[in-house]
């Protein structure tokens, strides 16, 4: 063998062994999935938010902008789940995450079904419409906390 593709080869060779130990998630540190969940959680919460008033009737309804931010709660209500992965447990997380897999994976399920209605209900540029979808991603948000976040 060439000298070049020996030094080829034992590269390619030591791959594996220099790659930090990362889980199937993609992150190499627990550290790094807990913030990744709360960085999201966080930007959904935000969007949310400023959906709060307009259902409420304080603030002006804004079809267009309503559309925008049920366009980034769509996505951002996609994010967090895969960094709840085995041995991600941090953060004010329950252990029941992780012990009550199938609980809490079908109350993410369904807040990403009632995001799905409320991206309806936002097409149709009816606020009462969106009152009410909105009204049923708040409940699923509350139903996951109550039972799988720590205050
Ligand atoms: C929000 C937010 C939540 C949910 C929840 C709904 O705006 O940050 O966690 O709504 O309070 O019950």
């Amino acid at each position: 063998m060439k000298f070049a593709k020996f030094v080829t080869a034992a590269c390619f060779a030591a791959v594996p062994f220099m790659t930090p130990v990362a889980l199937a998630d993609g992150f190499s540190k627990t550290e790094d999935a807990v913030n990744y969940r709360q960085s999201s959680f966080k930007l959904l919460s935000h969007h949310v938010g400023a959906l709060t008033p307009v259902v409420r009737g304080q603030a002006p309804f804004d079809a267009a902008q309503v559309k925008e931010d049920v366009a980034l709660i769509k996505t951002l209500s996609g994010l967090p789940w895969k960094a709840f992965g085995e041995g991600r447990q941090g953060g004010k997380a329950r252990d029941g995450v992780w012990s009550d897999n199938a609980k809490f994976k079908q109350l993410a399920a369904n807040l990403q079904g009632e995001v799905d209605k409320l991206v309806v209900a936002a097409d149709t540029g009816d606020l009462a419409n969106v009152r009410t979808a909105f009204g049923a991603v708040g409940a699923s948000c509350k139903a996951c906390h109550d039972s799988f976040r720590n205050r």
